[in-house]
């Protein structure tokens, strides 16, 4: 009895023609500032890695967050709001979006269903001569009628040959089977590029900064949470003892200083309180947090303290 009797139908053995090939590759979601993206990358991996507040410009950096499947590995790269920049860090933090399309394989660019004035044509400008599949998701369906949908699709549509236009909410899980179905159509074959367990190549350093600049975008208002850089001085781990991690929080003026650490420090402590907690469960274990603050004059107007705060 050969090998395939054995089986039965069912069962025989595919060959290399019949057999789904390995999907994997890089999707750059990228799109206007507050739009959902660092929710749809959360919501895809079914695990908080990225930052979200509900002011524009929170994600400055490039954050790389793995999807493990049957059959596909995607990794994901969320971006910084596309903006036409104003000052040093925002070239930066576009020149991190250029970096995540050039890698990329497929684009997801997301829009908000809930704008009072859609640009399709801004938008196919921006795509001009991007020579990669784009898919066009329209994020936050969850807070419109359903009825004003279609139009927008087809006003998309004419603007620009997207590969495919998807409605979605993030926020609330709809449409992300089909839109992940649609990424995955268009992933080359190839091996994984990562170890199956893996959900970011990025260290837990930069995670844990970004879980203070997320309660600072939560806890302040006006300028506070755009001067802040979160800066990890140390990161130990103690036998016996919680890790100890020990970040400087800059800020560019002495009177943000001040506003920061409130009266008797008990603003600064609440930051404390609650981005320890969301690092203890990021990390799985606990941690001993010390936050400490300083001044660094304009820094998000400086190239040089740009390089030394990381942005490069
Ligand atoms: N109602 C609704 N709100 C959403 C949805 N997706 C995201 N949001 C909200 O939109 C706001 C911005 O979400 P983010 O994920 O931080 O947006 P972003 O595009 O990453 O923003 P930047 O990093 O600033 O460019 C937050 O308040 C989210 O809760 C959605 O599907 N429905
Ligand atoms: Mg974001």
């Amino acid at each position: 009895m050969n090998e395939e009797e054995k089986l039965g139908p069912e069962e025989r053995k595919l060959n290399d023609t019949e057999r789904p090939r390995f999907k994997s590759g890089y999707v750059a979601i990228i799109g206007r500032p507050n739009v959902g993206k660092s929710t749809l990358l959360n919501q895809l991996l079914k695990f908080k890695l990225s930052i979200i507040s509900p002011r524009p410009q929170t994600t400055r950096k490039r954050v790389l967050g793995i999807l493990n499947g049957e059959g596909y590995q995607v990794i994901f790269l969320d971006t910084p709001g596309m903006i036409e920049p104003r000052y040093d860090l925002q070239r930066v933090m576009m020149k991190y979006v250029r970096q995540a399309v050039a890698d990329a394989d497929v684009v997801v660019y997301l829009v908000d269903a809930t704008w009072k004035v859609h640009n399709p044509e801004g938008v196919a400008r921006e795509l001009e001569g991007m020579d990669k599949p784009v898919i066009l998701a329209i994020n936050k369906i969850d807070q419109v009628r359903k009825d004003t949908l279609l139009p927008l699709i087809e006003t998309y549509s004419q603007a620009y040959p997207f590969q495919a236009i998807v409605p979605i909410s993030a926020l609330k899980d709809d449409g992300l089977d089909r839109l992940l179905k649609e990424i995955i159509d268009r992933l080359p074959e190839g091996h994984p590029y990562y170890p199956t367990d893996y959900i970011t190549d990025q260290e837990e350093r930069f995670f844990v900064a970004e879980i203070i600049r997320e309660k600072i975008f939560h806890l302040y208002g006006e300028e506070i949470p755009y001067s802040t850089h979160v800066e990890i001085e140390e990161f130990k781990e103690r036998p016996g003892k919680k890790d100890y991690i020990r970040a400087v929080i800059y800020v560019e003026k002495p009177s943000q200083k001040g506003i920061l650490i409130g009266k008797g420090g008990q603003a600064l402590k609440r930051v404390g309180e609650l981005a320890r907690e969301e690092i203890e469960v990021f990390l799985g274990r606990p941690v001993f947090l010390e936050l400490f603050v300083k001044v660094m004059e304009d820094w998000r107007k400086n190239q040089a303290r740009l390089r030394w705060l990381g942005y490069r």
